[in-house]
C-alpha cells in the first residue's frame, strides 16, 4: 500500500524545554523532511494531562508524571509528511532512553524514563485525537513547500 501523507503530534516536555533542547529536537524533524504545520508553547492543565495519559491513570508514577508535565510550558508541534506517525516515532526512539536505539532523540539526549524529552503519537487514530486535544483547527496550517513535490530531506 502506498505511504500516505499524515499528521502527528509531538510534545517537547518540560525537561526538553529546561535543557534548551527545543531547537535540537525540532531540527531533527525538519532535517528529515517533515513539515511543521502547527507549533506553540502551552502550559497544560491537570485535566488535559489526565485525558492525555489516561492509559497510565492507575500507575504509581501517574501523579509524578502529571506534576512533571506541569513544571513548565511544553512545546506542542504538529508535523506533516509521508508516513509521519511512524517516521516520528522512529526518530523519537523507545520510551525508556536506556533501551532506545542510538541516533534517536531519547537515546541521544536522555537517560531518564520520566524525563524522556518528547511525546509522539503512537497511531494515526491517536494522532488525530491528540492534535485536536492540543490545537484549535485554525492553529494548524496547510501550506506548500518544494519538498511536497520531491519528498527530499535536508
Ligand atoms: P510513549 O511516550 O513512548 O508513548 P507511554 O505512553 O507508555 O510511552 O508513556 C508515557 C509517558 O509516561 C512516558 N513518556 C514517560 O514520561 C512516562 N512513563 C512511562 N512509564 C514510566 C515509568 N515506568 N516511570 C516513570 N515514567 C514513566
Amino acid at each position: 500500500m502506498a505511504v500516505e501523507i499524515q499528521r502527528t503530534l509531538v510534545l517537547i516536555k518540560p525537561d526538553g524545554v529546561q535543557r534548551e533542547l527545543v531547537g535540537d529536537v525540532v531540527t531533527r524533524f525538519e532535517r528529515k523532511g517533515l513539515k511543521i504545520v502547527g507549533m506553540k508553547l502551552s502550559h497544560l492543565s491537570e485535566d488535559v494531562l489526565t485525558e492525555h495519559y489516561g492509559h497510565h491513570k492507575e500507575k504509581p508514577f501517574f501523579p509524578g508524571l502529571v506534576a512533571f508535565m506541569r513544571e513548565t510550558p511544553v512545546v506542542a508541534v504538529v508535523l506533516e509528511g509521508l508516513g509521519a506517525v511512524d517516521e516520528v516515532r522512529k526518530i523519537v526512539g523507545s520510551t525508556n532512553p536506556l533501551n532506545a536505539d542510538a541516533g534517536t532523540i531519547r537515546a541521544d539526549f536522555s537517560m531518564s524514563m520520566a524525563g524522556n524529552i518528547v511525546h509522539a503519537s503512537d497511531t494515526l487514530e491517536n494522532a488525530a485525537i491528540e492534535i485536536a486535544r492540543f490545537f484549535k483547527p485554525d492553529e494548524v496550517f496547510s501550506y506548500g513547500k518544494l519538498t511536497d513535490k520531491y519528498h527530499f530531506g535536508a
